[in-house]
Order: structure tokens, then sequence, then C-alpha cells
């Protein structure tokens, strides 16, 4: 461990200066490189098995304080720059955050690259290099505007490396070269996020927004992360992407492999790949495809590459499950297609029902059902999520394959999650309990013998006051607006989806609206806070934020109003505003509709961090409402079993709801009401409107007056017993612990990977 006087030496010898004299940017650079140096003295050679996660997304977050923490440096860093009148949250804000990802897949692949280097577990991550990745976002006139994010403009993790592997696309040959990051564990070793990129790539070609030539391959291909697919350029685009991706993973895996001592038959020895949702699906064939030019025949390669892959499904809504038309697959990866064929000839020799066929009658591609004939692992990643896929979505396949399915509820870093953006919390509860549960997770237990300490469950409140001030703070500095801390923060932060249902928040803040104008006011002041990107091409989604930033406004030019309900839209939602957001949360809204939601990992975030949650019997919260018992959050709404019987009957008529119910009735055409429109626009409003009334395919209306009649308790018991709030804080931060990532991946190991060193 090193002092702060010789981290004083390494800086001033890196940068040649003293600190006093050096900009944040030459202390940012020097640290990065001094980082990176650490970190590699960590890299430990692979014994038996090795774990390839590939992912279209990892939501890495931003690196420097992570990695300062994990390798034990970062109190001296701290106490350094301090001592030379530099700070270290200035320090942080030069670091661009890596735009990798767009929401919980991408986070939850960066978490397990964490744990698994925290584990000592050898598991590297195989993803794209986008130059601008997921898009930046800003509001102009209450609408969503979208602008590339240069995050590559300055110094950054990724080393560029002198490794190349050609990856043939429509025909012709590309150069995919390695770039690496390295993923130093929580005093654990060091692993590496691999991704790949074209050294021709040009952001000139960057138009308008974010529109560029879709055609240019050459010049676009990892430009920016999910291009939009509203055309066919856009489609195909994706493939290449995705197949860029695997087929340069797929040579490093093998030659990785090769040069460890594999013949390629004994593969499974001494590789896994975990398949992130169907984006990498590819990898299947073209393994296949690279182990038939080694010599090794079809029905055995096959055999080879079940074996070393898994599976993980993120969704069950049909949309997000890729299928492609067999012409697609042709036109960019014609060397796939014989071998895919020969897939889909093997499973039909397996099985007569057609429901599971890779080519349907339509010559449709269905990825995942390559995925699930061809890995011996599939899983959900909550246990009511896994439960759904068995018995309805892949009914099929769970009865051909019952022994392939599996659930690994997912988890977050603690490190991350806790440790870095929640220093009080972490101090305070690194003097109940001890410095144990920063490794392992379940020793949060401990926490339980506090619940009925006063001061203890006082302090807990200071901290979360001082987040609140911390994040009051924040919203001035970036956006210019100020918010009072003493009001209850209620947040949804999450990437914007109708299933997801900000839009029931929304109908609940109208409500709000007009029972404060009739003198019917809350217990306690609320500030309701949205973190949210809508993709560029979902016009409901936009529609939805447009409407929340129309109702702010509607709500702060009220005076009677304002004094008891503020709606607040952080812009550009990211890991690092997530950080900033989620130690401030008193309530943690996770509302989507029964069914829909395969976990959620905000969720478990918030509840870390000592909020707690109103939300429907979902995803993950299932789990979270059993491990904290039903007094200590709140649940509402329809259960899935109601909400899957209701589509099956498909006997839901919004319109009735409408109709029959007032309250309804007042929140849905107060969107096009007078007050609305002087600020919105009324295309968007309308548009919303009907959507509600004439579809609302998410069931917003059912679960709304148990929605607000939950909200209201939670703020009653908020307002009127504050140290009774805590108590059940504390509750839900000493029964996190199963919600570890490491928890996640040590499962993960034992039932699907079996690594090696
Ligand atoms: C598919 C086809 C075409 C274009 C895009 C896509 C696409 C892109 C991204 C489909 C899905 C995604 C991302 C999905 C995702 O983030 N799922 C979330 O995964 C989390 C981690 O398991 C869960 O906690 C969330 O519940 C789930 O929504």
């Amino acid at each position: 461990m090193k002092s702060a006087k010789e981290m004083e030496m390494v800086l001033k010898e890196v940068c040649g200066k003293e600190i006093e004299a050096c900009t944040y940017e030459e202390l940012y650079t020097a640290l990065l490189q001094y980082v990176e140096e650490e970190s590699r003295e960590k890299v430990a050679p692979v014994k038996g098995c090795k774990l390839y996660y590939i992912s279209a997304e990892f939501l890495i977050g931003k690196l420097l304080s992570n990695n300062l923490i994990n390798l034990g440096l970062y109190d001296t860093v701290k106490e350094c720059l301090e001592a030379h009148g530099k700070s270290m949250a200035e320090l942080e804000e030069t670091e661009p955050e890596p735009s990798l990802g767009n929401g919980g897949l991408g986070r939850l692949a960066a978490c397990f690259l964490d744990s698994l280097a925290t584990l000592k577990l050898p598991g590297d991550g195989i993803g794209l290099r986008y130059h601008c990745g997921l898009f930046h976002q800003n509001f102009e006139n209450g609408v969503q505007n979208e602008t590339p994010d240069f995050w590559l403009g300055g110094h950054d993790w990724a080393q560029k490396t002198e490794k190349t592997y050609t990856v043939s696309l429509a025909g012709k040959d590309y150069t995919a070269r390695l770039y690496q990051i390295a993923v130093t564990g929580y005093e654990g070793r060091t692993n590496f996020l691999n991704l790949f990129d074209l050294d021709t790539i040009d952001t000139e070609i960057i138009g308008e927004g974010i529109s560029f030539d879709k055609t240019d391959i050459e010049k676009n291909l990892t430009l920016f992360l999910y291009p939009d697919d509203s055309d066919d350029a856009g489609r195909l685009l994706r493939i290449y992407q995705q197949y860029l991706m695997v087929s340069a993973g797929a040579q490093m895996i093998l030659e990785e492999c090769e040069e460890r001592g594999s013949n390629l038959h004994d593969l499974p020895e001494y590789a896994a790949i975990q398949i992130n949702d169907t984006h990498p699906s590819m990898v299947i064939p073209e393994l296949i495809r690279l182990l038939g030019k080694r010599g090794i025949e079809f029905e055995e390669a096959a055999r080879i590459v079940t074996k070393v892959c898994a599976y993980t499904n993120h969704t069950i809504l049909a949309e997000a499950l890729e299928k492609w038309p067999r012409h697609y697959l042709e036109q960019v990866v014609p060397q796939l297609m014989p071998i895919i064929e020969k897939l889909d000839a093997l499973v039909r020799s397996r099985t007569q029902d057609a429901s599971t066929a890779i080519i349907d009658g339509n010559q449709v591609v269905h990825m995942a059902h390559m995925d699930i004939h061809f890995t011996h692992s599939t899983n959900g990643v909550a246990a009511l999520h896994t439960e759904i896929l068995k018995n309805s979505e892949l009914r099929n396949f769970y009865q051909l394959y019952p022994e392939k399915f599996n659930n690994k509820t997912n988890g977050i870093t603690f490190r991350r999650w806790l440790l870095e953006c929640n220093p009080e919390l972490t101090a305070m509860i690194e003097r109940l309990i001890g410095p144990g549960f920063k490794k392992d997770a379940s020793e949060l237990e401990k926490l339980m013998n506090f619940v009925d300490d006063d001061a203890v469950l006082e302090e807990l409140a200071d901290i979360k006051r001082d987040n609140k001030k911390a994040l009051a703070d924040w919203l001035k500095h970036n956006q210019n607006v100020t918010v009072n801390p003493d009001s209850m923060f209620a947040v949804q932060s999450k990437r914007l989806h109708e299933y997801k249902r900000q839009q029931l928040n929304l109908l609940y803040l109208i409500h709000q609206y007009f029972e404060i104008r009739a003198g019917h006011t809350p217990a306690a002041p609320v500030t309701a806070v949205f973190g949210a990107k809508a993709a560029p091409a979902y016009t409901i989604a936009k529609d939805i934020i447009h409407a929340l930033l129309t109702l702010s406004k509607v709500c702060e030019s009220d005076p009677e109003v304002s004094k008891w309900l503020q709606i607040v839209f952080i812009e550009n939602y990211n890991v690092t505003a997530a950080e900033k957001l989620i130690p401030a949360c008193d309530l943690s809204e996770q509302i989507s509709l029964a069914s829909k939601e395969a976990s959620g990992t905000g969720n478990m975030k918030f509840m870390l961090n000592g909020a707690l949650t109103l939300g429907t019997m979902d995803g993950a919260n299932v789990e979270i409402a059993e491990k904290v018992g039903e007094e200590n959050i709140y649940i509402f709404g329809q259960s899935s079993a109601q909400v899957i019987r209701r589509y099956s009957h498909g006997d839901y008529c919004a319109r009735e709801w409408y109709e029959i119910d007032a309250n309804i009735r007042r929140a849905i055409n107060f969107l096009t009401g007078e007050e609305m429109l002087k600020y919105g626009r009324q295309e968007h409003l309308e548009r919303l409107k009907n959507e509600l009334i004439g579809k609302d395919w998410f069931q917003t209306l059912p679960d709304f007056n148990a929605y607000i009649v939950r909200k209201n308790q939670a703020i009653a018991d908020y307002a009127q017993d504050p140290k009774d709030w805590a108590r059940r804080a504390l509750i839900n931060i000493s029964r996190a612990g199963f919600f570890s990532s490491d928890r996640t991946i040590a499962e993960y190991n034992e039932e699907i990977w079996h690594l090696g060193e």
C-alpha cells in the first residue's frame, strides 16, 4: 500500500511537474497511466477453463475511481490530491463516460466483469468499440433531441493492440483491430474487456443529429450502438456489427485456446462462452465454420460448440427476440448460411415441433431458437422470469430440453453501487459490522442488529439527507433546477419503454395535481425524479417524455401545486448520473407491468442505498419482496398470472376503463387540456392520449387506482414516522446481500462455466 507521499512522487514523476501546477486533464492522464500499470501487475496466467462473455453492450461507467477503489488506492490518491489543493470530484468530471451500452443488459455485463475479476475467475468480455455509442440526450422545447456522444475524444482506457483479425462481410475482407480495457477486481485479478473496431471508421460522415450513411460499412460500422433499425439499411448494419464482433471474437478465442494447448476437440475444457441475449448468437455458426476450416467435421463441431456455449435470455417481449429474414444473412454473412441450414436440418431431425425451428416457413431465421438448441444452458435473469420462460414463452423448448433451463437472478457490483457511489453509507456500515461485506455481501445481514438502534437510524437518515443535498447541488450545477432536499424523492430511472410504465407515474402525477388544487395536499412534499432515454425511433416513448416535461412546467407555474409537487427530468441519464441519483432516493419506482420486466437491476441498487421500493410483483421485485418482507416494500397491481391470462383472453379494453372510471378519465383528458397545451405540443399529447384510451398495450389503467393508494400510503408513512422509515430502509440494506453480482457469478460458475483459476 502506497502512502500519500509516495503517490505524490509518482504523480510528479509522470506529470513532470508539481501537482499544484497540473491541470485536471494532466492529472487524469497520469493516473490513468499509473492505474493501467498497476492493473497489469495483476494479470495472471489462466489455468483450466476461461470464460468469454460476448455482449453487444458493456455499460462500464467511468473507470478511474472504480479502479482506484479496486486497487486499494482511492483514499491515498484523494488524500494526496487534497493536500495539493485538488479535488477528487473535479478530477472525476474530467473523465468522459464510455458510451458502450444502453441499459440493464449492458450494465449487467459490466457488473459481471467486476465480479469475475474480484472472485479471481478468468473471464474476459468481448464486444465492440463504438465511437459514439449511445446518443447524447438533451431536451429542447420539451422534446428529446439526440446528438452524437464523442466519448473517445481524449485519453481513454481502451488500449490499441497490434492484434487484428480478418472478417468477411458481404464477401469483402475487413480488418478488425483489438482494443483492450483492463478490468481489475476488488483485491482481485485483472481480466480484459476486448473490444473490436475497424481502423477506417470516420465520424465525419455524421450529419444532422445522429444521421449518417448507413451503407458505408467501412466508415460507419462501429460508429453507433444500435443504429436506427427502422429501415433495411439499419437492420443490415446491425448484422454487420454483430458479425464483426463474433467473428473476430471467435478467432481470438480459438487462437488463445490453441496457444494454451487445446487441440480444439477438447475446446470445452478451455473455453466457456456466455451469449448475452441474441445479439452475439452468430458466434454459434461462426465457431462451427472456423472449426470446420481446422478439419473438424460438422456434427462434432456442433457438439463441441453446444458444450462451450450458454445463452442468457433478458427479455420476453416478442419484438426484442431477434429474427432476421434469411436474405439479410445471405447478403451479409453468406458463409454462415450453409451452416445455419445444417443446424436447422439437425433440429428437424430431433423434433417434429415446427415452432422450435431455426428457419421458419417464412424463411425467417430465429436467433434465440438457434441459441437454445445449440448451447447447453438457457437461463432467465430472475426467478419469475425463468418460470415464465419455462411455462409460457419458451414452453416448447422447455419440453424438449428441461435440463438446459435454469435461473440466475441478476446482481449488481457493490463496489460501484455502494462503495463508490455512497461513501458515507459505506463508512457507517463498515464502522458497524467491519469491512467483510465488501467481498462477502451476505455480511450485510449483521446490520439487522441495529434496526432498533435510534442513533444508527438517525445517522442513516442524516446520510440520506446529505445525499439528497448533494443531488440537489448537482442538479443545480448541471441543469439549473432547484429541488427541495426536504421533500420525498421518488425516483423512476431506467430506459423509457411502455412496459416500464413511466406513463403510469405520469397519470399519478396528474392525479396529484388535481388533488392538490382541490386542497387535498399530500402528507409530504414530493419531488418526482425521472431519468430515461427513449430510442430515437420510438414515437410513443418520446411522447411520454414530452408529457412529463410539459407537466413539470404546469406544476412549476402553479404556486399552490409547486409547494407540494415538483417533477424533474434528468437530462442524458447515464451511469454517472445514476451514481448521484440512486443514493439520494427515498422511494424507488419499479412499476412495470407484471410479467414484462425480466429482472430489473436498478431496483437492487436503490434498495442497497436505503430506498424503499414501490413496485409490482415483477422481475426481481418478487425476490426483493421475499427478502425484506411485505411490511418493508410497497407492492401493488395485477399479478403476472392475471396479466398473462388477460393477454391470452385478449379481452383487455382500455376504453372501458376510461369510460367507467372518473379518476382515469380526468387524468387522461388532462393530457390535452388547456393547462398542458399552454406549454406542450398538441400532436404529441393527443397521440399519447389516444394510445392510452385506444390501446394501452401494457395495461396501465387496471393498475392506476391501486398505484395511487399504495404511493400515497408510502408518502404518508414517510411523513408521519421518519424513524420507522429509516428502520425499514436499514432492513432493506441488510437484506440486499443476495443481490450482489458476486453471488450471481458464483452461481454461473458452479452450474454453467466451471472455470479454472
Ligand atoms: C433487439 C432487436 C433490434 C434492436 C435492438 C434490440 C435490443 C436491444 C437491447 C433488444 C434488447 C436490448 C436490451 C435489453 C435489456 O437491457 N434487457 C434488460 O436486461 C436486464 C439485465 O438482465 C434486466 O434486468 C431487464 O429487466 C431487462 O429489460
